[in-house]
């Protein structure tokens, strides 16, 4: 296969690396714990990996605050070890893409610094969003994503845009300073050989300057992405989409081939997150539809019909994802009946071991589909959600500024378990507590517990993505579903034959006849497949 597609059939593994590994122990991830870890992920089997913001931040999003775009946090490290980890990465085979931030950076950030200091009507202001309101109210009723209003008012009396956290200033976009700005930014890491980026919210840049009010739902603003948004997919992200897609493609013809962007960009239907991968813009985009769906045959089927077609249409890939450092783990999400398990974290009741054998089901139908595929760290452990986190150490800001009524998204941030039977599992040395305690009870899920056990989640996993690297049929391409199966059953071939069928239904089904088991996500036993199982087939 061609080295310049690789974008197209990647399977890339995200890092947070505040929670992936620890080498100087200070309880915090850090760039020498991912440079550690590298082996490990080239023997994991995946081509790339994205990790989640590295960037000097005070650390009040996780890192999604960022305070400098082009050094390294020093709580993970430097900008030498990041080098070293670019090098070390690629002669593993193995892609490394970071985290652009672009709809807003932390309020210790230089620029946002000098537009407080230097005052109403400054050319420093211009860079954000500062307004005056009305009668002492905000601008507009805009919500900002963590609670509360979107603007902050300052002590001169105006107020500036948060579409997020308090500590996280929207950029101005349509300021020529900010656009040089990412411009000289996406050069700086390209330069250094990084091969991508993920785009933070990348529906969310471009703002209606005449700044209309948002309808209210319920007594309160909406929240909803409603076409003609003023904050949400105006048509001035696709601009800027552009303009970042020609300096990429600038690089493109070097040996390291293309560098290439995903969005994350929570749009639906599929065909409004098209638009974000034409040609001339973003190479993927996530698809979250999935990611939303109950496990239901029906409607994944369904979900999955209108997001191939839409992106088909506009020659991108699919780009899949199950979890996230914002979601709950699936684990946990498929351990639950209830369709809204994404959100309510601690009060649906969870059966874990049902959740385990259904993750594993879904890997294999994950990794299965045409496209490009997402793995969170320790999605490939089979890990839960830490739901019962003690709430003195929440540190997610949707918890604050829900007023303590959301408990937030630590409980898939909590860190990795390499190894031993107690915390810190291998993640420091101990010296350092982890910034966010680990449960009890996570030995056996260890990577290091579970490489030796062939019947492992991270066995399986291992094995899919040794089989989808070898099966020429898996990867970009397309898929065609099979009719001749029992409701509640998914099963569709890849040509040249290869065969995927999950069972989400209540009852074991027969395997069709004489096809050979390459990979089954639990024991097949005679010819037949449980419920809540996977097999790809040699067909
Ligand atoms: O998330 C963007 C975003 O829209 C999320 O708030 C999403 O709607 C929500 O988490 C769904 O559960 C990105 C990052 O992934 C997130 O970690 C950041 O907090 C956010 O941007 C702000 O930078």
């Amino acid at each position: 296969r061609p080295a310049d597609d690789w974008w197209r059939r990647a399977v890339v593994y995200q890092v947070y690396p505040r929670s992936f590994a620890d080498a100087d122990g200070d309880g915090t991830g850090d760039v020498n714990g991912i440079r550690a870890k590298l082996p490990y992920l080239a023997d994991l089997g995946v081509d790339a990996i994205w990790i989640s913001p590295w960037y000097p931040s005070p650390l009040l999003d996780g890192g999604y605050d960022v305070s400098d775009y082009r050094d390294i946090n020093p709580d993970f490290g430097t900008l030498a070890d990041a080098d070293a980890l670019i090098a070390e990465a690629h002669a593993l085979g193995l892609r490394i893409l970071i985290d652009l931030v672009p709809n807003h950076c932390s309020w210790e950030h230089p620029w946002f610094k000098a537009a407080l200091a230097a005052g109403k009507g400054s050319p420093e202001r211009e860079r954000f969003w500062f307004r005056d309101g009305t009668n002492g109210q905000p601008p507009t009723n805009w919500p900002a994503a963590f609670g509360g209003g979107a603007w902050q008012q300052i002590e001169d009396g105006q107020w500036y845009l948060h579409m997020f956290d308090i500590s996280q200033p929207d950029w101005n976009w349509d300021h020529p300073e900010v656009i040089e700005e990412f411009d000289a930014i996406l050069r700086f890491w390209f330069d250094r050989g990084i091969d991508g980026f993920r785009i933070d919210v990348a529906d969310s840049m471009a703002k209606d300057a005449s700044l209309p009010d948002v309808p209210l739902h319920e007594g309160q603003p909406t929240r909803e992405k409603y076409v003609g948004n003023p904050f949400y997919d105006q048509p001035g992200v696709h601009t800027i989409h552009q303009r970042w897609r020609a300096i990429a493609d600038e690089y493109a013809d070097t040996p390291q081939g293309p560098r290439v962007f995903v969005a994350e960009a929570w749009l639906s239907p599929a065909e409004r997150l098209a638009q974000y991968v034409r040609s001339n813009e973003l190479h993927s985009a996530f698809n979250f539809d999935v990611l939303r769906c109950a496990w239901d045959a029906k409607e994944l089927r369904q979900v999955i019909d209108y997001t191939t077609d839409s992106l088909w249409a506009v020659g991108a890939p699919a780009t899949w994802v199950l979890s996230n450092h914002d979601t709950i783990r699936h684990r946990t999400r498929y351990g639950r009946d209830q369709r809204d398990a994404l959100e309510g974290a601690g009060v649906v009741p969870t059966d874990l071991e049902l959740g385990l054998r259904r993750a594993r089901a879904a890997a294999l139908l994950e990794l299965a589909l045409p496209g490009g595929a997402y793995i969170y760290q320790g999605d490939e452990l089979g890990l839960p959600e830490v739901e019962d986190l003690p709430e003195e150490v929440l540190d997610d800001p949707t918890w604050e500024r829900s007023g303590h009524t959301v408990r937030g998204r630590d409980g898939c941030r909590v860190p990795i378990p390499w190894s031993g039977s107690e915390p810190p599992y291998g993640f420091g040395s101990g010296e350092g507590q982890p910034w966010l305690p680990q449960p009890a009870g996570w030995g056996p899920l260890t990577a290091e517990a579970q490489a030796g056990d062939p019947g492992s989640h991270l066995n399986l996993y291992k094995a899919a993505l040794r089989i989808r690297r070898e099966h020429e049929a898996l990867g970009e391409g397309r898929m065609r579903w099979d009719e001749d199966v029992p409701a509640g059953v998914l099963s569709f071939t890849r040509d040249p034959g290869f065969r995927c069928v999950v069972n989400l239904g209540d009852e074991a089904v027969d395997l069709p006849a004489g096809a050979e088991v390459l990979l089954a996500s639990d024991p097949v036993p005679d010819g037949l497949l449980p419920t809540d199982t996977a097999v790809w087939l040699r067909a």
